[in-house]
């Protein structure tokens, strides 16, 4: 199974995203043994929010296939760095949290993850209802074909 590195600012969504996927999955980790807790690295969001811890997100992307970045919808700035996606040597994905909120504002954190290097598609999300978890769960299914890094 391949695992995933969650990375966002303090209060993105990180772990409520990783709760949603758990919680939601129940069937899916009995018939598949999957421990949800070693599938995801969910690092405080000052990891990316103070330039210099950059490094432990680094070196912990070598431990997983993939990278899931969120940006929070109702955050009115980024902490993405320019080009940021461009350090890490595995895919990222670019995740938009809290699309439920009366102030997300989609088309900005759009630009946040683009300015980042992050290709789309992007998935939104909320907490809120189920609609945004089913491609994450479809990615989640096609990471468990692929061996443990
Ligand atoms: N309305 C709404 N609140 C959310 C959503 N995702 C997270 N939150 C809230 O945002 C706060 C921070 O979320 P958390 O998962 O702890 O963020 P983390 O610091 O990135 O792990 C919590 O109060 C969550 O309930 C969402 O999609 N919609
Ligand atoms: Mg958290």
């Amino acid at each position: 199974m391949g695992k995933i590195l969650l990375i966002g600012g303090i209060g993105a969504g990180k772990t409520s995203l990783k709760q949603m996927l758990m919680n939601e999955e129940v069937r899916y980790l009995k018939t598949q043994m999957l421990d949800f807790s070693q599938i995801f690295i969910d690092c405080p969001g000052e990891y990316l929010e103070i330039p210099r811890f950059y490094h432990v997100l680094i070196d912990t992307s070598h431990q997983v296939s993939e990278i899931w970045a969120l940006q929070d919808a109702t955050k009115q700035r980024t902490f993405y760095p320019p080009k940021f996606a461009m350090v890490f040597n595995k895919p990222i994905i670019g995740i938009i949290t809290k699309v439920d909120l009366p102030k997300a504002n989609v088309q900005q954190a759009v630009s946040y993850l683009a300015s980042a290097g992050i290709a789309e598609p992007f998935y939104p999300t909320s907490i809120m209802n189920q609609a945004g978890f089913s491609l994450l769960r479809l990615r989640l299914e096609a990471l468990n074909e692929l061996p443990s890094c």
